[in-house]
């Protein structure tokens, strides 16, 4: 497979943006949320992900891209093994314009490990809710606060810029996560992070979270979903409208278990619903999609909005027959924007409006008559689709300007 950068740029135009304002009745975003900043997790969070795991040159080459795309931040972890502590001195030596944040415990010994890489920036872990300090650290809250505060005051110390992520936020004690919150902005973090890391939490769960923290310290804050109940996109978004200024994604949304909010869903949700102005290069979503479907042999879901096969594929004969008169009708914005492709379905739900755009297609001009056995013909096959075209868009223009009786 040959990828190919295609650079454009990604602000979109006033024709790709008719559905969102089609839907401004509902949608409409009245405070003014500020900017927004995206962390892809990919080489990090996404290599959590059952049966992912990246060669050193992969990851280089899916950081690469992603800078290349526009992410602002790209998060790795150093401790894992030797070859990821390599990978992420190499990824910090790059140069990239995006910040490198080696993702490490909340031990003096993992700081060091970021240290020897170079690193200017580090994310630091720690888990807050009771379930985990009981069973799995075995510690109690004081000592959890005493570890946070220690680590940040560590990496402070050696110049660090670090975000702090409370682990299992969304599960914590909420008067326990103000006090844990409170020390550590005071003890200097930049940035706090707040992960719901088993993916429990609804919409407006996520913007209570993010209020809670929000009403109690004012450094910046991330969100980090999980999709375990399929809400991580959407409780992404509500941690943004309650005030964090950076969105955690990875490419094809790659995690543990079932993973984390998808890059693609979460960029073209930014853009179309709250008109953000990402400095993204959204043409290149389905690519970076590839990419990580050939490396990690993971395949995409064919129904995964945005860079699936079939978000674009159109197959009903009423679909079809509004879809070439105006893409629109159908499309949040052209395939093109994303990198996708449009698919016509042909077969026994064609119609007759499916009918006669193939025959033009052919370089027939049918009349309503010949469309409608065709379609009748396509129904009596019973063999539901038949076969599908990707239409370049001559191809697909020449056909409509056939005379259209229909
Ligand atoms: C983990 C947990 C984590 C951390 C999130 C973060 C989570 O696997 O280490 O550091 O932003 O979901 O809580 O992924
Ligand atoms: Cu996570």
């Amino acid at each position: 497979m040959k990828f190919e950068l295609n650079g454009s740029n990604s602000e979109l135009k006033m024709t790709e943006t008719e559905s969102r304002n089609l839907a401004n009745n509902y949608n409409k975003v009245h405070n003014d949320l500020g900017d927004v900043l995206i962390l892809d997790s990919t080489l990090r969070e996404g290599e959590q992900a059952p049966g992912v795991s990246f060669t050193m040159r992969q990851r280089l080459q899916i950081a690469w891209m992603l800078d290349y795309f526009g992410v602002d931040a790209i998060e790795i972890s150093p401790i894992i093994s030797p070859d990821h502590k390599e990978s992420c001195k190499r990824l910090i030596k790059a140069g990239l314009s995006a910040n490198i944040l080696a993702h490490v415990r909340a031990l003096p010994e993992d700081i060091d490990v970021a240290l020897d890489c170079d690193a200017s920036w580090i994310a630091v872990y720690h888990s807050v809710s009771d379930v985990h300090l009981e069973h799995k650290l075995r510690i109690s809250r004081e000592e959890a606060i005493t570890r946070a505060v220690n680590a940040v005051e560590y990496a402070k110390s050696h110049g660090l810029r670090l975000r702090f992520t409370l682990e299992d936020a969304s599960r914590a004690d909420s008067s326990f996560l103000k006090s844990i919150c409170k020390e550590i902005a005071e003890a200097g973090v930049d940035r706090i992070g707040l992960p719901d890391t088993l993916g429990i939490l609804r919409p407006k769960g996520m913007y209570n979270l993010v209020k809670t923290v929000r009403d109690v310290v004012n450094t910046p804050l991330d969100v980090h979903c999980h999709n375990d109940l399929g809400l991580a996109t959407a409780n992404s978004l509500a941690g943004f409208e309650a005030g964090a200024s950076q969105i955690h994604v990875t490419i094809n949304g790659l995690g543990e278990r079932v993973g984390i909010a998808p890059l693609a869903e979460v960029v073209m949700a930014l853009a179309l619903i709250y008109n953000k102005k990402l400095k993204v290069k959204l043409d290149m979503l389905r690519e970076l999609s590839d990419l990580i479907d050939m490396y990690t042999g993971v395949r995409t879901p064919e129904s995964k909005p945005i860079v699936g096969e079939n978000a674009y594929k159109h197959k009903a004969g009423t679909h079809i027959a509004a879809i070439i008169r105006k893409p629109a009708a159908y499309e949040l914005v052209p395939p093109r924007t994303v990198g996708n492709r449009r698919r016509i379905i042909f077969g026994e739900l064609s119609g007759k409006h499916g009918a006669a755009f193939l025959l033009r297609v052919l370089g027939l001009n049918p009349s309503m008559e010949e469309a409608v056995k065709l379609a009748q013909g396509l129904k009596r096959l019973r063999c539901g689709d038949l076969f599908e075209l990707s239409l370049s868009e001559e191809l697909e223009g020449e056909a409509l300007k056939v005379e259209d009786k229909f």
